[in-house]
């Protein structure tokens, strides 16, 4: 017993402080949602990245656990466990003492402290479990938490030759209202990590156990890569990014050291594509370091360009917009105290590292070109081409103003207008596929929504010049629409006519085509719109669902089938046959066949998502699955009429050459609608199958629920039968099980599918998308901008390879940029 601590006053003071931060959470995590969550996680690894940034580590090891928590190794020094002055063992102070870091390693960068910068005792207050284990001096140390509070003594367990920190830790479910971590979320900012640290070789690994997914991140080229990254799917001007990396001792303080790096590429692009981090926090409102970099890069191209004679005596000057088209950058900086302006606390601050960037850009730049002069000249002669491109822009929106102003008001003439006098933040602009939905809208509108009806597909602004889209009469409307924050010009608050844009288009392929082209707009032309969240995208309902005075509306397959069973699950019921092998008379009710039909909706609405589904036997597909793992194979071969799966693409490949073999000449393939032949021309068909990471988790939920995925395939003597009162309908397979468990719910029940907007009426629309007390809206949120711009590019960009793979693997969403 005598090892269990008590816990005296002063262990009693060091309480009271995380107590403040479980009473006010927010006040240091931003919020308890997603975002805090995550913000958890970033805090312990921060702390590891300092021990790289300090040279004391090159590895950092995340691990999602199947119980849900988290851990994050890494081979630094270890927290320091001697005694601290209070009589308490350092690593104790630091865990459970707000604001006490423990590092004060004079002259080092450091990320924690920085912009998530709450110390890792907030990740410990915020834990309903937390476990450290140091390896330290030779020896393990172990200490665990909860809620703050230490629930044993630190001890050494053992024995080691290295060093470094182990956290694992589980969200406090009474605080934190989100506490599942993304591994999406987590991806993208070690990755961001892993490129930012590339110079210092850290190597960043994520596994998640619950899929038995996981990368490792390095990347030796650091920004290189990063901005190679950004261009992928783009046509580069030039090959190679162009990089510089210095140290520069400040003019001020001949202690503190700043350290610089860049890398830039040039592409065809009309957009930039710049980010900026200082400390590996991306200052998402820039600040001296990127002022530096532009002013720099600006003078230093102008004056190569004079020397050179490309620019003479009375030419028209490029500015710094000119050189933005079609720049992607990188600038990071290394700050030993860095100051950050803004609430937001992501904008740079510091005087002196503008002059310091501008230094380092400006000779970079200058040798650069020197030993590169043909692409400098390539990079120049597009900065010309933007200014011409802007010029005839400028003339062109002229003429719009005049144009508008002879109109008078300027507002365009589609637009039904919210009554007057209703606030900005209340106000509505709906942008209505089509005039005929348009005119729904307008008679079941209430008075705070505008609507405004489009005519066709907008112009796609990703591949169109600038003057092309301001002469483009639906982009004007748009614009004029909306009231400010169009290209070039600055975004004014106050011109803004409405809080809520809302994109409203069918539910359908064209519907989804233009919501596209419509958000590439917004992002592209208008990102403050969507910075700022103003940008919405309404859902409007497939089906209508009725029984009695009872009406709903579904917008997902998966939600009529959820509908259709409230209505009428409760009489209903589910069994094996009686001497099944598989389930041995199992019978399903209520929520156990709310639940089964809900997965089964699920795996059958990707069939719809197979590629050529007719060809490839879904049920055959699904009962391949491995067990327990439920992984499905990746290639289907059809050969003389007969189909077989393969895991991998080896498999796949050596059945090809053994056809090869047997034929004695290379036989004609096809592998989709893109082959050199036609299906029936072929010897062979190739399909890849790339549905099994979604449909995995679904198959393990089938098997939790007791069921094998053998039950998918037809089989001659039927398996299941349903049960309604006294009636009893005998079925082949799972799916038809589900369907006459379906059709069975519908009985008494109106189902109404709408193919778009335009087949609802005006009260219908309104109650089901437009009502502001009903409707689900989603918001356009642009969580990640480097993600966003791929999305973008291989959307809308030139390059047809890339969207022909990119729409193959992500299908139905490729659409739903709004995550
Ligand atoms: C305080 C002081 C030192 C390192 C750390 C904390 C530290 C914290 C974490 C959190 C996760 N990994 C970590 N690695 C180190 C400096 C130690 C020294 O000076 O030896």
């Amino acid at each position: 017993m005598a090892e269990e601590p008590k816990y005296d006053a002063s262990s009693i003071k060091v309480l009271e402080g995380l107590d403040a931060v479980r009473k006010r959470p927010a006040m240091y995590i931003g919020d308890t949602g997603m975002k805090g969550t995550h913000h958890l996680v970033w805090e312990v690894v921060d702390n590891s990245i300092d021990e790289a940034l300090a040279g004391r580590a090159d590895r950092i090891d995340v691990r999602v656990h199947k119980d849900g928590s988290i851990s994050v190794r890494d081979n630094g020094r270890g927290i320091p466990v001697d005694m601290h002055a209070s009589g308490r063992p350092a690593l104790e102070v630091i865990l459970t003492k707000l604001h006490s870091g423990g590092k004060f390693d004079k002259g080092s960068y450091k990320v924690s402290g920085g912009l998530h910068g709450v110390g890792i005792s907030c990740v410990c207050a915020l834990a309903d479990v937390l476990e450290v284990e140091v390896h330290r001096d030779g020896k393990v140390h172990r200490q665990t938490y909860g809620q703050g509070v230490p629930t044993s003594e630190l001890k050494v367990i053992g024995q080691t030759d290295t060093s470094g920190t182990m956290m694992r830790f589980k969200p406090d479910p009474q605080i934190m209202e989100v506490t599942e971590f993304s591994y999406e979320v987590l991806r993208k900012r070690l990755r961001e990590m892993a490129y930012l640290m590339g110079s210092a070789d850290l190597h960043i690994s994520l596994f998640d156990e619950r899929t038995e997914e996981g990368e490792d991140f390095n990347f030796p080229d650091g920004l290189v890569e990063f901005v190679k990254d950004l261009n992928d799917g783009k046509n580069a001007i030039h090959k190679d990014p162009i990089f510089f990396r210095r140290e520069m001792q400040s003019a001020e303080d001949p202690d503190k050291k700043y350290e610089v790096e860049i890398a830039l590429q040039y592409s065809d692009a009309y957009h930039e594509n710049v980010y900026s981090f200082v400390n590996n926090i991306n200052t998402l409102e820039g600040g001296t370091h990127l002022v530096g970099f532009r002013t720099a890069l600006t003078r230093s191209l102008n004056s190569w360009a004079r020397q050179e004679k490309v620019l003479k005596e009375k030419d028209p000057v490029p500015g710094g917009d000119d050189f933005k088209e079609g720049l992607a950058a990188i600038v990071s900086v290394k700050v030993p105290d860095p100051q950050f302006e803004s609430q937001t606390k992501i904008k740079l601050g510091n005087r002196e590292v503008q002059s310091v960037v501008e230094t380092v850009v400006g000779e970079g730049i200058r040798t650069y070109f020197e030993e590169n002069p043909s692409i400098a000249k390539s990079i120049y002669g597009k900065a010309l081409d933007a200014l011409k491109a802007r010029e005839a822009a400028r003339k062109a929106r002229d003429l719009v103003r005049r144009k508008s102003a002879l109109e008078g008001g300027g507002l365009p003439a589609k637009l039904a207008d919210c009554q007057k006098g209703t606030p900005r933040e209340a106000a509505e602009l709906f942008l209505v596929e089509g005039d005929s939905a348009g005119g729904t809208a307008k008679q079941g509108r209430m008075p705070h929504q505008a609507i405004l009806p489009l005519r066709g597909k907008i112009l796609n602004v990703e591949k169109a010049a600038v003057d092309s889209i301001l002469n483009h009469e639906e982009i004007q409307t748009i614009v004029s629409a909306v009231g400010t924050g169009f290209l070039d010009e600055p975004f004014e608050a106050e011109r803004l006519r409405y809080g809520k844009i809302i994109v409203m288009t069918d539910a359908d392929i064209d519907g989804s085509h233009i919501r596209t082209l419509l958000l590439t707009l917004f992002y592209r032309k208008m990102p403050e719109l969507v910075t700022r969240g103003h940008v919405f995208v309404a859902q409007p309902p497939l089906y209508k669902i009725k029984k009695g005075k009872n009406e709903r509306y579904a917008v997902t397959e998966e939600e009529r089938a959820a509908i259709l069973a409230e209505f009428g699950l409760g009489q209903l019921q589910l069994e094996f046959f009686n001497g099944h092998p598989a389930g041995e008379g199992k019978v399903f009710s209520k929520d156990a066949l709310r639940d089964l039909m809900d997965t089964v909706t699920q795996i059958r609405s990707r069939e719809a998502r197979m590629p050529a589904e007719s060809v490839v036997p879904f049920g055959d597909y699904l009962a391949a699955a491995t067990v327990p793992d439920c992984v499905l194979p990746n290639y289907y071969v059809v050969f003389e009429g007969d189909g077989q799966f393969f895991d991998n693409e080896e498999q796949m490949q050596s059945k090809l050459e053994s056809i090869a073999a047997a034929k004695g000449s290379p036989p004609v393939v096809y592998e989709g609608p893109d082959s050199p032949c036609s299906r029936d021309d072929a010897d062979v068909q190739v399909y890849s199958l790339h549905l099994g990471g979604e449909l995995q988790p679904l198959l393990s939920r089938l098997q939790d629920l007791g069921l094998h995925f053998d039950t998918l395939r037809p089989s001659e003597e039927p398996a299941f039968q349903v049960i309604v009162k006294d009636k009893k309908i005998p079925t082949q397979d799972l799916f038809e099980a589900i369907d006459t468990v379906t059709d069975e719910c519908s009985s008494g029940v109106e189902i109404q599918r709408y193919k778009g907007l335009g087949e609802m009426n005006p009260q219908q629309l309104f109650e089901s998308t437009m009502d502001p007390a009903r409707r689900t809206l989603r918001r356009v949120a642009v969580s990640d901008m480097v993600e966003a711009d791929k999305i973008f590019t291989v959307l809308m960009g030139p390059e047809v390879e890339p969207r022909r793979d990119f729409i193959e693997k992500h299908a139905l969403e490729a659409t739903n940029i709004d995550v």
